[in-house]
Order: C-alpha cells, then structure tokens, then sequence
C-alpha cells in the first residue's frame, strides 16, 4: 500500500550538513519527497509532537534539542513508507543502529539521533497534520515509477 511518512532530520543533521546525503538515502530507495521544508521548532510545537514522551525523563533535553536549531521537515511517499523508512532510518540508539541504518551510519548518541520517523499510520497522519498544510503536499506523478515498482 502507498503510505505518506513524516520525516524530520532533527537540528544535529542539519548543523552538520549532512541533509543532501541524507535525502539521497530515501531518493536512491525509491521514495519520494513530497514535501519539504526547513523549519525552527518552537517550544510548544516540540511538546505536542513529542506528547507521547512528556513523562520521561530525557523529555525537557529531547524539547531543548529539537527546538536548538532548524529541521529539515518532510512527507515521504511510497509503498510500505513508514515501514521501509523506520527500517532505513535505524534503532533509537545510534550505537545499537545496523551500520548501513542512517543513524548507525552517522550518529553516536541517543540524544542526537539525526533524525525522526513516523512509527505507525495513525502518528504519521498526526505529524503530517501537524507540521504541513494540505497546499504544502505535491500530489504528482514519477514518470518512470514503472521501473521501481
Ligand atoms: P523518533 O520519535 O525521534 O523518530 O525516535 P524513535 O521513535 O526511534 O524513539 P522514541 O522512543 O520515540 O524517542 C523519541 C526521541 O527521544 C529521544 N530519546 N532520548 N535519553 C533517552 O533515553 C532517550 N530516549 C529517547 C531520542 O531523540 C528519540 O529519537
Ligand atoms: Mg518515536
């Protein structure tokens, strides 16, 4: 089935410019970007995108570091996309990340992970809703998708 993701390179991807080897890792899967923007989290859009974790302890330092510096916002498409882009992206912990995973690739550090992904249908309509006006999502046709798919 295909599934729109919400994708965020969190403020370390960005500082470190790693954002254009990043984006090529779901261009060169097959995804498609079908929206994108950089944006600087505020305080309040940080806590209800991470509601989930307001009662852990690591939650004020998870607020702190996502609203440190901008992030790169994006809905990704594709067959299985939350799946595949969970897959892609890596365990929490960079350490315990697969090498090849984006965080085992280029994190070191649960605190600075690189990037988030949505982990289930239902949070990626959520995020998506919360970070993207419908206007700011392109519905439109690869030409040669025949080739992937
Ligand atoms: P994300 O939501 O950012 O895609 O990450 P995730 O699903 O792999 O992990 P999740 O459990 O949802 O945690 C959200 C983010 O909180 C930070 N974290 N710190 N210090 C800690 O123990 C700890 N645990 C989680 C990470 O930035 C994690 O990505
Ligand atoms: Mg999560």
């Amino acid at each position: 089935m295909i599934q729109k993701s919400f994708v965020m390179m969190k403020p370390d991807a960005v500082q470190r410019r790693l954002m254009g080897k990043i984006l090529a890792r779901f261009e060169d899967k097959g995804l498609q970007i079908v929206a994108c923007k950089l944006i600087q989290i505020d305080e309040d859009l940080a806590k209800t995108h991470y509601g989930e974790h307001a009662e852990k302890p690591f939650f004020p330092s998870l607020v702190e570091y996502i609203t440190s510096s901008p992030c790169l916002a994006m809905v990704i498409q594709g067959e299985e996309a939350i799946t595949t882009i969970r897959k892609l992206v890596g365990a929490t912990n960079p350490l315990e990340a697969d090498l090849g995973t984006i965080r085992g690739d280029f994190g070191m550090d649960t605190g600075r992970n690189i990037i988030h992904a949505s982990d289930a249908p239902e949070s990626a309509e959520r995020e998506i809703a919360l970070f993207f006006n419908e206007d700011e999502i392109c519905d439109y046709k690869i030409i040669d998708n025949d080739l992937i798919y």
